[in-house]
């Protein structure tokens, strides 16, 4: 089967790409479509070229899995040249998402028809890239220079109708691609449609709105593409000339490798062995516990139109519970995501109640009380009486044996952990936790719950707080040994923020709730190593009743939207040091990330080692989508691969002759340096 086909019928020529799942502009594409047109040229009869495609959309844009290897000609820019040089008019029908360089290769046809449901837009900058195939030269001459600067740089896609506005459609109409684009080829043929060049209309980019946009640009990677548009200014052939050489420039730099692979992580995380295992039914829900989580859980549920039955224990907080819901409703109202009305309608689906026995015909629980085994046993002992057979019995634990909380039931093959992140309602990340027992079927269904919520599902097996809580709980480590060691912890924030994070790990901290690591912390003491250091430093803090910004003060002290270091955090890392007879030294900000990210890495490579992790860029995506990991890093493990394995493993050696119990070698980093592969190897077992 080829990727383009042609069909002749008198005077128009309908070109269809067919190229599953989203027609990607791949080789065959590209070659398929210059030898289409070539047809159309030879064709006296042919008047008028009608381009469309099958399936769910136009072109999402060019073969991202092409990026990095060989180049095989033609490349896109010089189809969209070839598509734009036409003698006989081509006429292209949109639907779909017209993405990257399909909205390219529409761009230099001489109409374009919108089918309704339309998205357009040039999201090559969420890859590190920018429009490579003439998006930065066509688009200000076919639309006002803002619209063109707000599609190039931001990236978001536009509705139909804003682009049948702003110019970039030429009409608007409703039914099936290929007629779509018969009848538009006809109104072409009888001039109620008139054909035009892109490269001949002028250049509407204004240099107050390139001025503008500079001002608001972050980073290399708006930089590069707001220096594509500006050469628009030029003549055509200069402009794309400019344009190519700076696409160039970012498939080779290090921010497009991150985030092609935050772009494959989301979808390759759903490749897992139970796959194949057919999901049960789910309509409705039971969440125990109303509290922030419970709540924020509730509230996903029901914006996926999931009826909900919340059950909180104590009597008084029902109604605190339901009001919390209310609330996390309001802000999808005003975020349009609903409307007044169906926020009403929405709300009337969702029962609070103490009764346990109101979850008896539900299809999923998912337990979110407070975090105790012992009340987890309660819990799901009662579940396991009152709940239908093949319900399923989700623990929202972060930590706890889901194992054990499985054998509290005599149906553990229906018992798995839902991991939702705070605020569950917003958070994209759900890692399911796959005990012993648990059936596959039950797998599969949780991942289709996360499809259902708009979630991204990671799958993991049972450990302490599995990928993320357990890879988290190491690395935090490193950064109160480097604050004992002499580094401020403001700088280790600002290190870390200026590295990408949005919040340094100290703010993250204060904003989660000191009193979270603490009891982390007291409950590990009695487990805790001997030969392992420990810094006080945060339990002062939490013994003043510090607990961050919820009480106004932790490691910083908040005054509103603003915050500033607290003062008494030196004085209590001065004193341990004295007491510990350790002299304060210095550290630039680079050591402090690469201390940090060694760390990261060193224990994430242990879950990929222990198998708790599926592959390595299943810890990448719980990183991206659950800790705010910069995306143009691609995730911890990508970071690493960037950064070298060799040199990682340098670091961490060096790092274990000051201490030897904290910094160990994992193994699978020494075997994949020994053996010259990358974390991505072993992706692409799978
Ligand atoms: C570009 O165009 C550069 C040009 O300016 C210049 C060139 C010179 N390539 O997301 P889904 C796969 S840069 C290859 O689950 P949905 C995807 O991996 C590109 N593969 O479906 C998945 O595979 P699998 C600019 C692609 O319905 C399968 O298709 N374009 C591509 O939820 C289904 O995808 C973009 O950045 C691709 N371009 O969402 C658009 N796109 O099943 C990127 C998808 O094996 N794509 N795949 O895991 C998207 O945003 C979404 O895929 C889309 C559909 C909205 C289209």
């Amino acid at each position: 089967m080829t990727a383009v086909h042609i069909t002749i019928e008198g005077a128009i020529a309908l070109v269809a790409i067919d190229n599953p799942p989203v027609n990607a502009a791949g080789f065959d594409v590209r070659a398929g479509l210059v030898a289409a047109v070539q047809t159309a040229a030879d064709n006296d009869a042919v008047k008028v070229i009608g381009l469309y495609a099958a399936g769910r959309t136009f072109v999402a844009g060019a073969d991202i899995r092409e990026f990095g290897q060989p180049p095989k000609l033609p490349l896109l820019p010089e189809v969209c040249d070839v598509l734009e040089a036409s003698a006989k008019p081509i006429v292209c029908v949109l639907h779909g998402t017209t993405l990257g360089g399909g909205l390219e290769l529409a761009l230099s046809c001489q109409a374009r028809v919108g089918i309704k449901g339309l998205k357009l837009g040039l999201p090559e900058v969420n890859l590190g890239l920018l429009p490579g195939a003439g998006g930065t030269q066509r688009l200000p001459r076919l639309v006002d220079g803002a619209t063109a600067l707000g599609m190039i740089t931001s990236g978001k896609p536009i509705t139909a109708q804003a682009a049948l506005e702003a110019g970039l459609l030429d009409d608007l109409q409703d039914g099936a691609p290929e007629d779509v684009a018969r009848q538009a080829a006809r109104q072409v043929l009888d001039g109620t449609l008139t054909p035009r060049v892109t490269a001949a209309q002028p250049n509407r980019l204004t240099q107050e709105q390139l001025d503008s946009f500079r001002a608001k640009a972050k980073g290399e990677v708006m930089v590069r593409a707001l220096k594509a548009a500006e050469a628009s200014s030029l003549p055509m052939a200069e402009g794309l000339a400019i344009e190519r050489a700076l696409f160039v420039e970012a498939l080779q730099s290090d921010a497009h490798k991150g985030m092609k692979h935050a772009f494959f992580a989301e979808r390759a995380v759903a490749h897992i062995p139970e796959a194949q295992a057919e999901a049960r039914d789910l309509a409705t829900a039971g969440v125990i516990g109303g509290g922030t989580m419970g709540s924020g859980i509730a509230t996903a549920m029901l914006l996926a139109g999931m009826p909900v039955t919340l059950i909180e224990m104590q009597a008084d907080r029902v109604e605190f519970a339901r009001e919390t819901i209310a609330r996390n409703l309001d802000g999808a109202v005003k975020r349009g995501k609903m409307s007044a009305e169906q926020r009403e309608a929405t709300l009337a689906t969702l029962t609070c109640t103490t009764d346990m026995g109101a979850l008896a015909d539900v299809d999923l629980v998912i337990e979110a009380v407070f975090e105790s085994m012992d009340v987890k046993r309660d819990v799901f002992g009662q579940l396991d009486q009152i709940c239908k057979a093949g319900a399923i019995l989700a623990s929202n634990t972060s930590y706890l044996d889901v194992n054990e909380i499985a054998a509290c039931t005599k149906r553990p093959q229906d018992v798995i952990g839902l991991h939702f992140f705070s605020p569950a309602h917003v958070m994209r990340l759900l890692e399911v936790v796959v005990a012993k027992d648990t059936a596959p079927e039950v797998v599969a269904t949780s991942f289709k719950l996360a499809k259902k919520l708009r979630k991204i599902a990671v799958r993991s097996e049972v450990c302490d707080g599995f990928i993320g809580n357990r890879i988290l709980a190491y690395y935090r480590k490193s950064t109160a040994y480097m604050q004992l060691d002499g580094a401020p912890f403001e700088q280790i924030d600002s290190a870390l923020e200026a590295f990408g994070f949005a919040m340094g790990p100290f703010a993250v901290s204060d904003l989660a709730g000191q009193d979270i690591g603490w009891a982390t912390r007291k409950r590990l003491a009695p487990t805790r190593p001997e030969e392992e250091r420990y810094v006080e430093i945060a339990d002062r803090v939490c013994e003043q009743g510090w607990f961050g910004r919820k009480s106004g003060k932790g490691f910083y002290v908040y005054d509103g939207k603003t915050r500033s270091v607290n003062p008494a955090i030196a004085e209590f890392a001065d004193a341990e040091r004295a007491a510990k007879g350790i002299t304060a030294r210095s550290f630039n900000d680079q050591e402090i990330v690469d201390c940090y990210m060694a760390a990261m890495v060193a224990e994430a490579a242990r879950v990929v080692e222990e198998k708790i992790a599926l592959r390595p860029i299943d810890v990448d995506a719980v990183f991206l989508f659950g800790y705010g990991f910069p995306r143009h890093w691609g995730g911890p493990l990508q970071y690493a691969d960037i950064t070298g394995l060799d040199v990682i493993l340098s670091r961490i050696e060096n790092y274990a002759k000051e201490d030897a119990h904290y910094w160990q070698v994992p193994a699978l980093l020494r075997e994949l340096v020994a053996a010259g592969k990358s974390f991505n190897d072993l992706n692409k077992n799978h």
